[in-house]
C-alpha cells in the first residue's frame, strides 16, 4: 500500500506533472463521438489523491473519435483544399465544436469529484502545428491547489498557405513539458501496458520497459495509426521531452493508479523513455 507521505515535502513542492489522456483511452476510436466515461472516471479517481499533494497538474487529452474520424474524412491535416474548401471549413468548425464537447465531458467528470478544471481550447490561443507551434502557454503554469488547466488536440489556424491544420495533444505535451519545469511527463494510452514489441493482441508481444532512441522503435506496436500519427508520434515527442525532463513515461491509462505509484516510488509498470 502506498503512502502519499512517501513524497518528502521538498520533493512535493517541486513536482509538476503533465498527463495526457490518449484519445483511445477516453473514447472508442472507431465509433463517432463515443465517449468512455468509465475510463475517465478511473483516471479522475487516480488523480484525486495526487491533487491533494503539493503537486501542480497539467492535463492534455487527445481527440479519439471526437476528432480523428472527421479530420480524416475531410483531409484536415493536409490544410485547405481549394476544391472542397467550403465543406472543409464547415468540418473544421464541427471538429472544434466536437472537441469542446469532449473537453466538457472530461471536465464534468473532474468537477463531479470536486476537482476544479479550466479548459483552454487551442483554437483560441495556438497558431501552427507540430512541436514548435506558437502560443502563450503561461496559463498552464499553476500552483498546486489551483484549478487544473486542461487542453487538447484541436484544429488550429496556421500562418501559412494551409490555413489550418491539426495540432496534436502530443505536440502540446512537448511544449508544456519542456517549457514549464515539468518533472513528470506521462502519456496514458488505452490499449497496452506501455510501448509493446508488437501489437498487444499478438502472441509474444512484450512490454518495452525502457526506450532510448528511435532505432528501438523498429517493430513497436502500431495498431493506432490516426491523422496525427498514433503511437509513433507519441514516442517521438516523448523522446524529445526526455532531453529536458527526467521522468517521461508511457503507461496504461486503464490502470491509472500507476501514476501515483510512479510519483511516490519512482517506479511503475510501463515504458520509461530515456534520454538517448
Ligand atoms: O489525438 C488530434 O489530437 P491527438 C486532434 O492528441 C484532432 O493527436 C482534432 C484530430
Amino acid at each position: 500500500m502506498l503512502e502519499y507521505e512517501n513524497l518528502d515535502l521538498e520533493q512535493q513542492m517541486a513536482v509538476r506533472v503533465a498527463i495526457k489522456l490518449g484519445g483511445g483511452l477516453i473514447s472508442d476510436k472507431s465509433s463517432m463521438k463515443k465517449f468512455n466515461p468509465d475510463a475517465v472516471e478511473r483516471v479522475v479517481d487516480a488523480i484525486f489523491p495526487i491533487s491533494e499533494l503539493e503537486v501542480s497538474i497539467i492535463l492534455v487529452h487527445g481527440a479519439g473519435s471526437f476528432g480523428h474520424l472527421l479530420a480524416k474524412k475531410w483531409k484536415i491535416a493536409e490544410g485547405m483544399k481549394t476544391e472542397i474548401s467550403k465543406d472543409q471549413r464547415e468540418a473544421v468548425e464541427e471538429i472544434r465544436s466536437d472537441m469542446r464537447e469532449l473537453n466538457e465531458l472530461i471536465i464534468d467528470k473532474f468537477t463531479e469529484r470536486g476537482l476544479a478544471c479550466i479548459g483552454h481550447p487551442p483554437s483560441e490561443w495556438a497558431i501552427g502545428t507540430g512541436a514548435r507551434f506558437m502560443g502563450d502557454i503561461s496559463v498552464f503554469e499553476r500552483a498546486p491547489g489551483e484549478p487544473i488547466p486542461v487542453t487538447f488536440g484541436d484544429v488550429v489556424e496556421t500562418d501559412d498557405e494551409r490555413g489550418f491544420g491539426i495540432l496534436s495533444g502530443d505536440d502540446l505535451m512537448f511544449r508544456l513539458s519542456t517549457e514549464l519545469d515539468v518533472t513528470h511527463s506521462i502519456f496514458l494510452i488505452g490499449d497496452a501496458d506501455g510501448v509493446m514489441s508488437s501489437p498487444p493482441s499478438e502472441e509474444g508481444s512484450e512490454l518495452i520497459t525502457h526506450l532510448r532512441s528511435e532505432l528501438e522503435m523498429e517493430g513497436v506496436h502500431d495498431t493506432d495509426i490516426d491523422v496525427t500519427g498514433g503511437i509513433r508520434l507519441k514516442i517521438d515527442r516523448a523522446l524529445e521531452i526526455s532531453k529536458e525532463v527526467d521522468e517521461v513515461w508511457i503507461i496504461d491509462g486503464r490502470k491509472p493508479n500507476r501514476i501515483l505509484e510512479l510519483l511516490t516510488s519512482g517506479q511503475t509498470k510501463g515504458t520509461k523513455i530515456l534520454r538517448g
